[in-house]
């Protein structure tokens, strides 16, 4: 048996001074095939420096971003085989030509000195942090043995699979369904169930679009596009604002997006369906609806008008605590810029039990103002209209047996079988209910840190059998694992191609992979192949995939790769069923056919929200411009420009409890407790607290970020919204203290 290293040890500096005594500035070193850590920061710095007086002698590769999950179009610039700079594609529609600050840092998460460089195996206690190296044929094979093990001993069902969004998660799926398990788990219901469950029993679309080009009058509910960033879309807001549109945001704290809006109201959490249950109040009591439109294309508008006759701004301004004169005006606004106006779907505006109300109340507002399919309004959905590629075709799926784990559809009957519950699965795990749970393989998702109350994670962990991950460093999850399956980073690989409107974008390797290293293409099929389900994932390469997936189109896979993407020729957009509604009545939903069967209230309803105790606070958490989720803590050059996350606290609950700006302080919840900096500022409400998330990291293989800041979701309780299964994470609340 080969030995034993700790992390530190295999990633140590020692061994990389070794491996650069090799002679090698850059590069793979002799023994080890490790790059030095110190060589690896000279390298990049003269990188930046190479950049600034650019030859046009660079290599110029095209290829697709994975700093977060938006896939901006990047055009590498590489110099014999070292990337130098990475910009953005002008031609790309989800960036047009701009990269973001994450963007931007991928050079360093590919030269990482924490990079996975070839598969481990578990050698100690699971999460000792002991590993031993292994081949590629070894590591495939003995998870594939563990998850036959599993399948013949408790059936399919008691292996988990779960991946967060990415461009190989179709072949992922297809692994998961050759298999035969149903329990499968992504990172929505931590994200956007609400507001995707929401709009989908309204309009039968989970997410449609948003016209901000034409769009007049724009309220956000809690979503930070300056900060959240979803590339060309936080551009087009930049642009809106600078046009003169009105934007008003409705958030605790005073956001980036906030910043820029023409109107700040810091609703009191979890309100946000009071506020907008008035609007639609106001709307009706003063008949600023569109009433043809509401005719021909919806039901359930009476009840409607039954049900918010109370819903007064006078009503409202007590739970949500914005002034009633204030939510009178901005109703007669919003319904004067009709259908030039959105009240925008958002995004995380799922962070209270009664979100789905919250996000029916929204989805109901735009449809009485007739905004659907109409400049400057809701945009329906894009799929129909998106160039379809070559499938492999391949031998039918075992049906899968047995209920989930994570309670869907049993539990939560709204919520579509591929977003589930991963909350849920987590506490199952826990419970042995409704059965006991064996295997778990993770392919780029993080859950010791992205599920709420980490620490009941990390029990789930200990009590499987076997746990395999496929990531690119060693993340928190990672290090609770048996087996890590390391991928090669983005700018070292291939992924399935991805068609936008009329055009096929690829991402390809703009240099060779620097390490033992693979494709998740390549290691679903070899586990495939392994499992004895390789017909099932019918390539030999990515490239033979990628060609099959070409098959419709008149370009080569040699093309595409030099020109980056591909139009359609004569592609036309097809906008003959925009008001064709996927919904049990064929129109949009103001009562809700679902929730009237279910015996539920079926149009949109208020649902008190809890308060914070006496000396308790609502703890937030959201997104900074310079990290992504719980990925890029570790990233040296974003550490550079955000360097550790910090509780927000408003300046006289500073001044009550004697806390300054970079005091430390300690905040408790019922399941957890953590210590961090303070951030002292006029930007939030006294009866708030706000962390950005994804530090606090427990992965000592995370060099740079292991303990850097604080993980809310130590602190994070794990409630759950009945109808959208969505993770309620602002109904935690916590004192403060100085530590
Ligand atoms: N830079 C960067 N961009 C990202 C990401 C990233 O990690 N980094 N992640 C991407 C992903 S996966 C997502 S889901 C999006 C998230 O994008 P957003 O949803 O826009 O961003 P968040 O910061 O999660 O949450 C937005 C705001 O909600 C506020 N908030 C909390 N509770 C309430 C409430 O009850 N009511 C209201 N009105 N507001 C509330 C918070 O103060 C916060 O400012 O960003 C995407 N873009
Ligand atoms: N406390 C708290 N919890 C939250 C949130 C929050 O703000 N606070 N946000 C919620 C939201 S909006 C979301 S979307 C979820 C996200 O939840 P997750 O999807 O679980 O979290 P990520 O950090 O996106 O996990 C991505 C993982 O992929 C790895 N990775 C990065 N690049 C690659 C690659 O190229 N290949 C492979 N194989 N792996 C790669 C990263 O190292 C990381 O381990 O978290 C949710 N949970
Ligand atoms: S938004 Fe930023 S990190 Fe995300 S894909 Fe685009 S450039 Fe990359
Ligand atoms: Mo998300």
């Amino acid at each position: 048996m080969s030995k034993v290293y700790t992390w530190d040890q295999l990633f140590s500096r020692r061994q990389f001074i070794k491996g650069a005594a090799a002679g090698a500035a850059l590069g793979v070193s002799a023994g080890l095939g490790f790059l030095a850590p110190d060589n690896m920061f000279a390298v990049e710095h003269s990188a930046l420096k190479t950049a600034a007086n650019e030859s046009s002698e660079l290599q110029k590769v095209t290829t697709i971003c994975e700093q977060c999950v938006w896939r901006c179009g990047v055009i590498a610039k590489v110099d014999n085989g070292i990337v130098k700079k990475l910009e953005g594609n002008p031609d790309h529609p989800n960036n047009v030509g701009k990269l973001c600050p994450r963007g931007n840092a991928g050079i360093e998460t590919l030269y990482s000195p924490d990079r996975i460089k070839f598969p481990l195996i578990r050698a100690g206690a699971r999460g000792s942090g002991l590993w031993r190296r292994a081949s590629w044929d070894e590591a495939l094979t003995y998870t594939a043995d563990q998850m036959k093990k599993i399948k013949d001993k408790y059936g399919a069902k008691a292996m988990m699979f779960n991946s967060t969004d990415n461009l190989s998660q179709p072949f992922f799926e297809i692994l998961l369904k050759a298999y035969g398990s149903p329990n499968y788990g992504t990172q929505r219901s931590l994200c956007f169930n609400a507001m995707t469950t929401g709009f989908l029993y309204t309009y039968g679309v989970p997410q449609p679009g948003t016209d901000y080009k034409n769009c007049k009058y724009m309220i956000f509910a809690g979503r930070n596009l300056a900060e959240g960033i979803s590339n060309n879309e936080t551009q087009e807001m930049i642009e809106m604002i600078a046009r003169g549109t009105k934007v008003v945001v409705l958030d605790p704290r005073f956001s980036k997006t906030a910043s820029k809006a023409t109107e700040w109201l810091p609703i009191r959490p979890g309100t946000d369906s009071a506020f907008f249950l008035a609007i639609i109040n106001i709307i009706i009591k003063e008949k600023l609806f569109k009433k043809d439109f509401i005719t021909t294309y919806t039901q359930g508008f009476d009840d409607l008008v039954q049900e918010v006759k109370d819903y007064t701004p006078k009503w409202a301004e007590q739970k949500c605590e914005i002034p009633a004169a204030t939510i009178e005006r901005i109703a007669r606004e919003f319904a004067a810029a009709a259908p030039a106006a959105i009240a925008h779907p958002n995004w995380r505006t799922s962070n209270f039990k009664n979100s789905f109300q919250t996000e029916r109340a929204i989805a109901v507002l735009n449809a009485l103002i007739g905004n659907w399919a109409q400049p400057g309004g809701l945009i329906p959905d894009q799929e129909i209209n998106t160039a379809k590629l070559g499938v492999l075709s391949h031998p039918p799926f075992p049906q899968a047996q047995g209920i989930r784990l994570d309670g869907v559809p049993w539990q939560y009957p709204l919520v579509p079988l591929s977003y589930g519950v991963i909350q849920t699965m987590r506490d199952n795990i826990l419970s042995g209910k409704p059965y006991e749970a064996k295997g778990w393989l993770i392919s780029r998702q993080n859950p010791i840190l992205s599920i709420p109350e980490r620490q009941k994670t990390i029990n789930a962990f200990m009590k499987l059998d076997f746990v395999a991950v496929i990531d690119i460093q060693a993340s928190d999850t990672a290090y609770y694992a048996d087996v890590i399956l390391p991928e090669s980073s983005y700018l070292e690989r291939y992924d399935g191609l991805i068609p936008i409107g009329s055009k096929i974008f690829i991402r390809q390797p703009v240099i060779e992979p620097l390490y033992d290293t693979k494709s998740s293409l390549m290691i679903y099929k070899e586990l495939a192949d392994k499992l004895g389900l390789g017909d099932f994932l019918p390539y030999k390469d990515e490239r033979d995939l990628l060609a099959k997936q070409l098959k419709p189109f008149s370009i080569t896979l040699d093309e595409l790769e030099k020109a980056g993407h591909y139009v359609v020729p004569n592609f036309k957009k097809d906008h003959s069923k925009d008001f064709e509604f996927q919904t049990s009545s064929g129109k949009i939903e103001i009562s809700s056919s679902i929730m009237a069967q279910m015996g539920k209230k079926a149009v949109p309803a208020w649902d008190e929200p809890p308060r914070p105790p006496k000396d308790h606070y609502y703890l937030l958490t959201g997104k900074t411009a310079q990290h992504t989720q719980m990925f890029t803590q570790n990233n040296r050059w974003l550490l550079e420009v955000f360097s550790e996350n910090r509780a927000w606290l408003h300046t006289s609950v500073a001044a009550k409890l004697g806390i300054k700006t970079d005091d430390d302080v300690v905040l408790e919840s019922d399941v957890g407790k953590v210590t961090i900096k303070a951030k002292v500022t006029e930007g939030i409400r006294p009866d708030c607290i706000f962390m950005v998330g994804g530090f606090g990291h427990v992965s000592k293989g995370l060099k740079s970020a292991y303990k850097l800041g604080a993980s809310d979701s130590a602190l994070h309780k794990t409630i759950t919204d009945p109808l959208s299964g969505s993770s309620a994470l602002s109904e935690t609340f916590v004192t403060v203290s100085k530590a």
